[in-house]
């Protein structure tokens, strides 16, 4: 008999935060999920209801089958396992796969952090140092986007190659919110055409509009 899982999903976002990339993977793989809000806006990642979902008071949680699972790039991962047949992660025991690994986890493991030191400074540490943070975490992030720009430069279509994966999905997300900083991702001079191939996917469209997002649609943004 075939082994079935089931795809109960809830996903707790907020509209453009590091939930987004999750969303996306979502749509993308085409299966249901319910989408609730947690609008970090207005402080909602800290009521008592959510805490006890996530108690770090941050998005996004995904619920699966009644247990919450929390961690961008770990949810995307998780759900590259689950969902084989959205082929969006190289298969088990390939060299693709090997290249797979070691970017989700460079994205997670340098690039997150980095974003959330430039928009957490203040917060997260003291205000008077959040100068100094911000200015290193600026110098890691345009480092990321050499990287990743450097990757592009063979004309390759995706990060990976010729094919979509989630690393696209996480790597266009912290290209998003590089939007407004001094120098946005779309600077670098092979992100061009890539940004403008992926905000053409149906996906990312989709994604937008479920979010309610109407900035960074177009390369000039
Ligand atoms: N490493 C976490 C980062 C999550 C995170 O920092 N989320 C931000 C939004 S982008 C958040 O919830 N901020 C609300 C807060 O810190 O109060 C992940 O990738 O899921």
């Amino acid at each position: 008999m075939l082994e079935t899982i089931d795809m109960s999903y809830i996903l707790y976002y907020s509209p453009g935060a590091a939930s987004m990339a999750v969303h996306w993977m979502l749509i993308a793989i085409g299966t249901p999920f319910e989408l609730r809000l947690v609008d970090i806006d207005t402080g909602a990642q800290n009521a008592p209801d959510y805490l006890r979902l996530n108690p770090s008071g941050r998005v996004p949680t995904l619920v699966i089958d009644g247990l919450p699972y929390t961690e961008s790039a770990a949810l995307l991962m998780l759900l590259a396992e689950r969902h084989p047949e959205a082929s969006l992660a190289p298969a088990v025991g390939t060299p693709d796969r090997a290249k797979w690994l070691e970017q989700m986890i460079y994205l997670a493991n340098t690039l997150l952090p980095a974003m959330r030191d430039w928009f957490y400074a203040a917060k997260d540490g003291e205000p008077a140092g959040a100068d100094g943070v911000k200015a290193l975490a600026r110098h890691r992030i345009e480092h990321a986007w050499d990287s990743l720009d450097g990757m592009l430069a063979t004309g390759a279509p995706y990060i990976l190659g010729d094919k979509l994966s989630t690393v696209d999905l996480l790597a266009v997300m912290l290209m998003r919110w590089s939007r407004n900083m001094p120098r946005p991702a779309t600077n670098w001079p092979n992100f061009g055409s890539y940004i403008a191939r992926m905000r053409a996917l149906p996906s990312f469209i989709e994604l937008n509009a479920r979010e309610g997002l109407t900035e960074w649609l177009n390369i000039s943004a």
